[in-house]
């Protein structure tokens, strides 16, 4: 079996994303939740970055999870000192190797990026920890460019490499195409993608980068990041769950929803409509066709299970589109026994009265049990 590693950077891209702002609490919280929920790599900032980040990165680390602790440096000798100072597990070095991002960004050569990026890997293998190198903006790379980088770096002995799509321009094709060529050519090196969502592809190109060799998955909590961020982890895990579940064995995916919660209050940021398994609705079906079919069997309309998330089903019966088993459903839970021509006229009287706009659960008991009163018939 293919072994994958999620690398949550919660607390170092989400930490770029523009509403973020964590407390040292709140970085050790969101540190434990991870750790927690099984991921394997907790990725934080450069301690390099403030004297109140160094004192978060140690104190992570002192917590001794099972999630390994990388620090993300800048290929630059302060930064990879400052960083071997604390007792990290590794270092995440990364260096622009597109043309863009070598004229507007660090002003490098290519060959000057291998001269700066070899005698930092070699010292921090030295020091034996663990080193990742990545080729930032990769996906707008030179293909020569990015292999003469690569090529230099795995000889220099890194444990991984990485490819991100760090401006979201790739489509799945091309992620899972060159993640293949990658992995085929450095077959006993780690490989990592880290995806941006700027073209709303991020969750699509992780799963492609997987399917094309990779091995280790960035994701943040809600996908937080620079700019709209990058494949968040409930999407990632969605797709695992289900294409892939042996690869979430060491998982408790009870602890998802309560970490997108978590981080949810803790940047004022409600969870998005859209986000897999823990948006407040992911469970919610509305359509007669679909709440009939789910009452039988959920598996009709469902391919994640709410209860291996600790989370809950629910059929909406308020809506001009409720159907009559729907309602049929709610009116039993409720205790009331209708025949067939009632539930007819009730789910008719229901949908009229729904038609002046959706109705909440409350509204929908309320209306039930207004509508079979007058009908005189109560029996609880
Ligand atoms: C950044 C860029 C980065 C780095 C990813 C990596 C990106 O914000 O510093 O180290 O693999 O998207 O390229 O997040
Ligand atoms: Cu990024």
């Amino acid at each position: 079996m293919r072994k994958l590693d999620i690398l949550d950077s919660t607390l170092r891209e989400g930490e770029q994303y523009i509403k973020t702002y964590f407390t040292q609490e709140q970085r050790l919280m969101i540190a434990r939740l991870l750790d927690a929920l099984g991921v394997a790599f907790i990725e934080v900032p450069s301690p390099i970055a403030s004297p109140e980040t160094h004192e978060a990165v140690e104190a992570i680390c002192a917590l001794n999870l099972r999630s390994k602790i990388v620090a993300h440096v800048r290929c630059v000798e302060a930064d990879v000192q400052a960083a071997l100072e604390t007792p990290v597990y590794g270092l995440n070095l990364f260096y622009g190797t597109s043309s863009e991002l070598r004229s507007f960004s660090h002003g490098r050569r290519i060959d000057q990026i291998k001269q700066d990026a070899v005698p930092l890997i070699h010292a921090i293998r030295a020091a034996g920890r663990y080193v990742r190198f990545s080729a930032e903006d990769a996906f707008r790379s030179d293909l020569v460019d990015l292999l003469t980088v690569f090529d230099a770096v795995v000889e220099a002995g890194v444990d991984r490499i990485g490819l991100p799509d760090t401006v979201g321009i790739a489509t799945p094709r091309q992620v899972e195409r060159l993640l293949h060529l990658i992995s085929s050519r450095y077959p006993h090196v780690g490989i990592e993608f880290h995806g941006h969502n700027d073209t709303g592809c991020a969750i699509a190109n992780t799963i492609g980068a997987f399917e094309g060799g990779a091995d280790c998955l960035d994701v943040t909590v809600l996908g937080i990041g620079e700019r709209n961020g990058i494949a968040s982890l409930s999407g990632i895990i969605a797709q695992l769950y289900i294409h892939y579940p042996d690869l979430l064995a060491g998982y408790d995916l009870t602890r998802l929803a309560e970490i997108d919660e978590y981080v949810s209050q803790t940047l004022g940021v409600p969870i998005p409509f859209n986000m897999p398994i823990t948006a407040p609705n992911a469970f919610t079906h509305r359509a007669g066709v679909h709440t009939k079919a789910v009452l039988q069997n959920p598996r009709a309309y469902e391919v994640l299970d709410p209860d291996d998330f600790g989370l809950t089903r629910h059929v909406d019966v308020g809506s001009r589109y409720t159907g009559r088993h729907a309602v049929g459903h709610r009116a039993s839970t409720l205790g009331l026994q209708l025949t067939n021509e009632e539930l007819v006229q009730l789910t008719q009287a229901l949908k009229k009265h729904a038609e002046r706009g959706a109705l909440k659960s409350e509204e929908v008991d309320m209306f039930i049990h207004t509508w079979y009163q007058e009908k005189g018939s109560l029996v609880w």
